[in-house]
């Protein structure tokens, strides 16, 4: 079941069941509202939303909210086998990264990106419906489902990262991007040498590249290399007029322009993946936009943090789960049965990790590799390891190992100053940068793991045995 654009993937989704169509919801608070009833009280799971109608804006110029939030949307996104829980997902994701070839772009020219293209006095961003997303925003967010191009201005590689973006006026769209994100390190490197930082930001497009730009991809690996080879064919895209930077050809919207050294203005503040308004309002370097691209009846793409879930948690777990358990499995770790990035903690704050323990010391191991990988290091706060008997993604069975197997005094080791940033809640302003985490070895112990109490419960066998005997009488 592959499809060709955003378009062919929503006809699917419709096939699936799973698409919400929505009229009339208003861009300020609404359609973030709604987004918010649908993903708390709504069908499990909830459905992608597309909005159209929307008060003073044309019919037809819509937005998209929770595209990739279940477990068959990530599926056919993905192009994996439709499975059906999540961590059978995480293992089908990480098979298809153990055998990985990535795939560069393929560029072409014009496409339905070029359908509009708006320059000079023409530029508008405020022409798309941009929600106010949470009552406490600063402003209009155009940028959350959507990804940020930029080039590593020595070595020439391109990187895609999700950066939200806040439309200051017409033509100016502030950025946030947090410390040790690739894009900021690509726009230090322009602003060290006091040159503008070009840049592309696509804000409505096939939701497998933004599944690549929005989670931790290795350092010098495009992410459109990353989605290509996902795909298993080469991701079109034309190079803009103004940046030469790659545009996807096939998408919805998308402007470029540049960010200057020195330029700043107030950014935020913006409901985040925590769940809070942590990183408040400050000066960030802002896009000046040059050319808006678009195509016909428009669909702006968005992800709408918040206390979660949120619309898209769900599918931020699964991918950080597939992606520590992969850098965990080549750091040449054996015996891991499971990750779990639990959706409470953002799939960042709260993550598991199940080993058949082998050696000694073998779970510590488990446990601050899954802490410090690529994937694991940014704002995390808890790792749990448990032992293989421990259904990593069942919050009671990990609770009842950590409160029976661990010992605080000798199960729980803290690593100090740690990557954080702004988004961290629990750090004081002007105090945020760094934090701590804790490892909580909730495995049995490995020295007297044999004479460890043996688990009070019916064994396999006698409840089988008793099932075949009573299983008309007790309904089961
Ligand atoms: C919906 C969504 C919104 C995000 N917003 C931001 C953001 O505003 N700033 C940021 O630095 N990272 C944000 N992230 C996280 C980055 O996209 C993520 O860490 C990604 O790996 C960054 O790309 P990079 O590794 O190439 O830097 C967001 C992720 C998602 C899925
Ligand atoms: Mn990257």
């Amino acid at each position: 079941m592959s499809y060709s654009d955003l378009r062919e993937w929503l006809a699917r989704v419709e096939e699936l069941g799973e698409l919400r169509k929505i009229d009339g919801a208003h861009w300020r608070l609404e359609m973030g509202a709604v987004t918010e009833l649908l993903y708390r009280r709504g069908p499990q799971p909830p459905p992608a939303i597309l909005f159209d109608r929307v008060p003073g804006y044309p019919p037809g110029y819509r937005t998209l909210f929770g595209m990739t939030c279940s477990v068959k949307r990530m599926a056919l996104t993905l192009g994996l086998p439709m499975v059906e829980g999540g961590l059978e997902l995480v293992q089908s994701y990480r098979r298809k990264i153990l055998d990985f070839h990535p795939i560069p772009p393929k560029v072409v020219r014009g496409g339905p990106a070029w359908e509009h293209v708006d320059e000079g006095d023409r530029i508008d961003l405020l022409k798309f419906p941009v929600p106010l997303h949470h009552e406490k925003d600063g402003g209009r967010y155009i940028g959350t489902g959507c990804l940020v191009v930029t080039r590593d201005p020595d070595e020439g590689w391109i990187n895609l990262g999700t950066y939200r973006g806040m439309v200051h006026d017409k033509t100016t769209v502030g950025l946030y991007i947090s410390p040790g994100k690739h894009g900021r390190i690509h726009r230090q490197k322009y602003f060290e040498r006091g040159k503008p930082c070009p840049v592309v930001v696509s804000v409505g497009q096939d939701p497998a590249l933004f599944l690549a730009s929005g989670n931790e991809v290795p350092y010098g690996l495009s992410e459109l290399d990353y989605a290509g080879g996902f795909k298993g064919s080469p991701i079109e895209v034309t190079e803009g007029r103004h940046t030469g930077l790659p545009i996807p050809a096939t998408a919805e919207i998308a402007y470029e322009g540049e960010m200057l050294p020195g330029e700043g203005k107030d950014e935020g503040p913006f409901g985040e993946w925590t769940g809070y308004y942590a990183s408040g309002e400050r000066a960030e370097p802002f896009v000046r936009v040059r050319a808006v691209y678009h195509r016909d009846d428009p669909i702006l793409t968005c992800a709408r943090p918040s206390r979660p879930p949120s619309d898209y948690s769900f599918s931020k777990g699964i991918v950080k789960s597939a992606l520590i358990w992969d850098q965990v499995e080549k750091m040449g770790i054996p015996n891991v049965k499971g990750v779990w990035c639990h959706e409470a903690g953002g799939g960042r704050l709260f993550n598991i990790i199940s080993i058949k323990q082998a050696y000694p010391g073998h779970a510590r191991q488990a446990a601050l590799a899954a802490a410090q990988c690529a994937a694991g290091a940014y704002l995390g706060r808890y790792v749990i390891v448990v032992d293989d008997d421990i259904d990593p993604t069942s919050t009671f069975d990990v609770i009842w190992a950590i409160a029976t197997r661990s010992d605080p005094e000798r199960s729980i080791d803290i690593i100090r100053r740690a990557w954080s940033g702004p988004l961290d809640p629990a750090i004081r302003p002007g105090q945020k940068g760094l934090n701590s985490r804790a490892i909580i070895d909730a495995c049995r112990p490995w020295e007297w793991r044999d004479e460890f109490p043996p688990v009070a419960e019916a064994s396999p066998q006698l409840l089988e045995e008793t099932l075949r005997k009573w299983q008309g009488i007790l309904g089961l």
